[in-house]
């Protein structure tokens, strides 16, 4: 009988942990701060939404368990890594992070920034290995650089640095969460489903439908946290947003209208898997937890 989904997802988180810190450079390697320091932006810490998209993607495709494990800790490395250098001064200037000081608080700045540019390198480094073939891994790589490059993630957060104070369109807000937030969510499907088989153009289009929503309900569900959520509970600062004046769903349409927004997207991502059947069982159980999130 299959696992329940809470008890598959603990399985996941806590298995992340000791995955996580077998694909790190030793803490006690030199640089002994360096690495220290990646440690503690990495372990004990976060939801693994990605790592656990990963998963639930390769299972749809019979995926080996050795390129799943080493794609949930690749992508988990680019989104820490996204998180160390976004709470640093010259971006998000922020002082908790997964209930802890931020890297930059808990160490110091130049090690923060190397911390991120490490685990980014560290990311490449683990998919590389392994026993796929080459070319296969070429192409994960690729999906993953793109996704977190200008034209992803990193693209996102310039657009969204650039947004302080300027009246988004709700299309324009769309744009920069895609890039910002949503590339990386897709990329983690992708390589979970890359891992298993070449996709047909049909079941990678259905992937990507179903990515795109997920990836909008993730930062629709952020907002509407950033503003009904406490700090303790997030585990980061509360209503930084709109402290910082910057436009969310939430500022554009109000909070009933993003609710509504959040609930549509969650539909619209398991209407994606239809085709799927049964086998997108944790996919559609992911949506559902992306949206119905209380942190
Ligand atoms: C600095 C290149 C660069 C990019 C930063 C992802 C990102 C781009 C910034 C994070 C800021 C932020 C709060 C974005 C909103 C959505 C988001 C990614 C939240 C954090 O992800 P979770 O909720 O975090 O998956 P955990 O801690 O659970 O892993």
């Amino acid at each position: 009988m299959k696992q329940d989904f809470a008890g598959w997802r603990k399985a996941v988180q806590s298995e992340m942990e000791a995955l996580l810190l077998s694909h790190l450079p030793k803490a006690d390697a030199l640089p002994k701060r360096l690495h220290e320091a990646m440690h503690y932006a990495v372990l004990d810490g976060g939801k693994r939404v990605r790592p656990l998209l990963v998963f639930a993607a390769g299972e749809l495709f019979d995926a080996p368990r050795d390129a799943l494990e080493r794609s949930a800790c690749a992508v988990e490395m680019i989104h820490a890594y996204s998180l160390v250098h976004d709470d640093m001064p010259c971006m998000d200037d922020d002082d908790l992070r997964r209930g802890k000081p931020t890297v930059h608080k808990r160490y110091d700045e130049a090690t923060a920034l190397l911390v991120g540019d490490a685990l980014q390198s560290q990311a490449f480094e683990v998919v590389a290995g392994g026993g796929l073939d080459a070319l296969r891994k070429v192409a994960m790589m690729s999906c993953l650089a793109r996704a977190a490059g200008s034209r992803g993630m990193c693209g996102g957060q310039a657009i969204d640095l650039d947004s302080v104070g300027i009246a988004l369109s709700r299309e324009q807000l769309e744009q920069m969460h895609r890039l910002k937030t949503g590339a990386l969510l897709e990329a983690s499907v992708m390589l979970g489903a890359m891992a298993g088989k070449s996709l047909q153009d049909s079941e990678a289009g259905a992937l990507h439908a179903y990515s795109a929503s997920i990836g909008l309900a993730f930062q629709v569900v952020d907002d509407i946290l950033d503003t009904t959520a406490d700090s303790v509970t997030l585990g980061k600062t509360a209503g930084k947003d709109a402290a910082n004046n910057k436009p969310t769903y939430v500022s554009i349409l109000g909070l009933d209208e993003s609710l509504a927004l959040a609930e549509k997207l969650r539909q619209d991502a398991h209407e994606a898997l239809r085709p799927f059947g049964h086998r997108a069982l944790r996919l559609g159980e992911l949506a559902d937890l992306i949206v119905q999130r209380t942190t």
